[in-house]
């Protein structure tokens, strides 16, 4: 593929930054893999500049309180826990280009510089503020939101936020505030002309319907005597900037606000993609566009909003401490494993289980015996050659056209006749993969594209082991052979194209199956994903039946539950 020249945007897509209140847990993860898997994509239609970001949230009255109550230095408990997001997005092989952190000094320069411009723009005024505030959640929750429970661990009741049944306080006092209602029109105008801002259509009707419903100004600071830990607001020391807008910012530091230049076509912002939880759906996709709106910087083009990985029915969560650990999930059944199971399996619109067992399966069924069984026997067999099916088709190419374009086989029987239609279906079904793929990364919903991907997978399985090509290939009839010939050849295509759709999902195991293959580098890309592309497989990589053969694509389970 032409690589994207420069004096374009580069595709930037970003994760949300985690708070350091805890440990990671495959929720995080599963975020962080579908954000690598839009940034590979784009590098591998051939944007070569594609940026991702990721990072933590280290500000605000939650993580002062972690820190407090693990009575450690709040700089040093952040460091800590800070390095744990990032030594999950090294194992997990996240591609960031920065992990950015709300502590550093470029990043507390955005916020006092975008603070002061939306205080020039009019949009700030300073007024008392009463109501219910959630520190778990860093928010504060209207009358109607918050509702009395019994604690059943000490017989009180206490008031919880009815969203998230986190326990809020009351609080009065005076502070900034953000005029959101004036971004209600704007908001609905702009949701309306862009059906697809937020993925799934599901939560952007939803949004919709919040923003119809009204919009309240928004509390963006609160007294430094009662939260030190954060940003103070320029020119007030008295007061300090609320976590979320701070935390929001993070996304512009990357793209070098304020010192960036607008009118270079280089710009990275806006973002094409946000990743997000369905939790902070209404800070990333009302305050964030309104915040932006109100400096008259350009929208976020996309919010990807994903469901949740729950435990035994409950939300996997850092304070619920349910959360599986995402290292031992990785050392257990590899990296790449991981990565697909949570792809494939993981929920965007409907919360998804976690389960080892389903881990195990998806593994086993899919990687194991679907495609790793089927790239040892094509390219590593020692009934074929792929070489040679490689070389008839590319020496006479009209000949495999035609072959493909029949209607059926004169003079041959039943058996022949579904040989010839098996491989057909076949190649039609490599060409539409293809296509469908590139459509749903484009919506994007990696989850669909990865379904169809594994259809393949299944199909190309069915194909092989109904079509006994090692018996044919060593036939009498020259015809037979010459048959047998083309269906190894499509599904040596079937599994070199499915690698390099694969290779987002899964970059160090594809990277194996593609040099096991030989394909060379450069032909890994988009454009070579489809029947014919060209002819390239090098040499066996293994003699057939010769020792020494490389280790095994996905190998047994030690424990298979
Ligand atoms: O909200 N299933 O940080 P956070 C799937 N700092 N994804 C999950 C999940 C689960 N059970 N649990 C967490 C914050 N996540 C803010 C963000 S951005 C400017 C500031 C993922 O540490 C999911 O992406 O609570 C969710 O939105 C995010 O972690 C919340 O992480």
């Amino acid at each position: 593929a032409p690589a994207k020249a420069p004096g374009t945007k580069p595709y930037y897509v970003t994760s949300p930054i985690f708070y350091v209140n805890s440990a990671p847990h495959v929720g995080h993860l599963y975020t962080l893999v579908l954000t690598d898997i839009l940034k590979r994509w784009a590098v591998l239609c051939g944007d070569e500049r594609a940026t991702l970001l990721t990072g933590t949230d280290e500000h605000g009255m939650k993580i002062q309180k972690a820190a407090q109550k693990a009575n450690t230095d709040v700089k040093l408990f952040c460091d800590h826990h800070s390095q744990q997001f990032k030594a999950l997005c090294n194992a997990a092989n996240i591609s960031y280009d920065r992990f950015i952190r709300t502590t550093d000094d470029d990043h507390k320069a955005a916020v006092e510089h975008f603070w002061t411009e939306l205080n020039h723009a009019g949009y700030i005024y300073e007024a008392a503020h009463e109501g219910w505030y959630c520190v778990s959640d860093e928010t504060f929750y209207p009358e109607s939101q918050v509702q009395n429970i019994l604690d059943p661990s000490t017989g009180d009741t206490k008031i919880v936020s009815i969203e998230t049944g986190k326990e809020v306080e009351w609080t009065s006092e005076i502070n900034y505030h953000f005029k959101l209602s004036a971004f209600q029109e704007p908001l609905l105008r702009y949701y309306s002309e862009h059906p697809k801002a937020i993925i799934p259509k599901q939560r952007q009707a939803f949004i919709m319907k919040e923003i119809e419903g009204g919009l309240n100004d928004l509390s963006i600071s609160r007294p430094s005597s009662r939260l030190q830990w954060g940003i103070r607001v320029p020119g007030d020391e008295s007061q300090t900037i609320y976590v979320w807008l701070d935390a929001l910012i993070n996304y512009l530091t990357m793209a070098g606000y304020p010192y960036h230049d607008r009118a270079d076509p280089n710009w990275l912002w806006p973002a094409n993609c946000q990743v997000i939880g369905k939790d902070i759906v209404r800070f990333h996709t009302i305050y964030w566009p309104a915040f932006l709106m109100a400096l008259g910087l350009p929208v976020t083009k996309q919010f990807l909003t994903h469901a949740h990985w729950t435990m035994n029915n409950a939300k996997m969560s850092k304070s619920a401490g349910n959360g599986v650990n995402p290292f031992f999930a990785m050392d257990r059944y590899g990296v790449d494993s991981i990565r697909f199971y949570m792809a494939y399996n993981g929920g965007i619109v409907d919360d998804a289980m976690y389960e080892n067992s389903k881990v195990a399966e998806t593994y086993q069924h899919i990687l194991r015996d679907g495609y790793g069984n089927l790239l040892h026997r094509v390219f590593k067999s020692k009934n074929f050659n792929v070489r040679e099916a490689v070389k008839l088709v590319g020496e006479d190419q009209a000949g495999f056209s035609d072959f493909l374009s029949m209607e059926e086989i004169d003079g041959y029987g039943d058996d022949i006749q579904a040989l010839h239609k098996g491989i057909q279906q076949l190649c039609k079904q490599i060409a539409s993969t293809r296509n469908n793929v590139r459509k749903w990364m484009a919506e994007p919903n990696p989850r669909i594209a990865v379904g169809l991907i594994t259809d393949l997978i299944r199909s190309m399985n069915k194909f092989f082991h109904n079509s006994a090509l090692w018996k044919r290939i060593k036939s009498d009839d020259a015809s037979e052979r010459r048959i047998a010939q083309y269906g190894l050849y499509a599904s040596a295509e079937a599994i070199r194209v499915i690698s390099i759709l694969l290779q987002p999902f899964m970059p160090e195991r594809m990277k194996f199956a593609l040099d096991l293959m030989q394909v060379p580098d450069s032909m890994r890309t988009f454009a070579h994903a489809q029947l014919g592309a060209d002819f390239i497989y090098g040499p066996p990589a293994v003699q057939p039946g010769v020792k020494g053969s490389p280790e095994v694509i996905f190998p047994m389970l030690l424990s298979a539950n």
